[in-house]
C-alpha cells in the first residue's frame, strides 16, 4: 500500500521530503499595497533555486515558503523579495 503510493507520487519534492531537506519559512513582507504586489513577491521568491512553493497573503502581509534546505536559505529567499522592492523579515523557519 505504502510502496505503491510512493511509486505513484515519486516526484522530486516527495524524495526531498523523505530525505528531510524540505523546510518551510514564514516571512513578514513590507510595502505590499495592492493585489499585484503578492504576485511580484511570489515570482521573485520562486526564482531562487530550491524554492518549491510560495504563498503570499496580502491581508496578513506574510509569505510562507517551502524550499529545499540543501539549495536555498531563508536569507536568500528573503533577499529576493527585498530586491524587487518588498523588504522581508524572517518570522520563523522550521
Ligand atoms: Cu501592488
Amino acid at each position: 500500500m505504502v510502496a505503491s503510493y510512493l511509486v505513484c507520487v515519486a516526484t522530486t519534492t516527495v524524495a526531498e521530503f523523505i530525505m528531510g531537506t524540505s523546510r518551510t519559512a514564514t516571512f513578514d513582507v513590507e510595502k505590499m499595497t495592492c493585489a499585484t504586489c503578492p504576485i511580484t513577491v511570489r515570482k521573485a521568491m520562486l526564482r531562487v533555486d530550491g524554492v518549491k512553493e510560495v504563498n503570499v497573503d496580502l491581508d496578513s502581509k506574510t509569505a510562507v515558503v517551502t524550499y529545499d534546505a540543501e539549495l536555498a536559505t531563508p536569507v536568500e529567499i528573503g533577499r529576493a523579495s527585498t530586491d524587487v522592492g518588498f523588504p522581508t523579515s524572517l518570522r520563523d523557519a522550521e
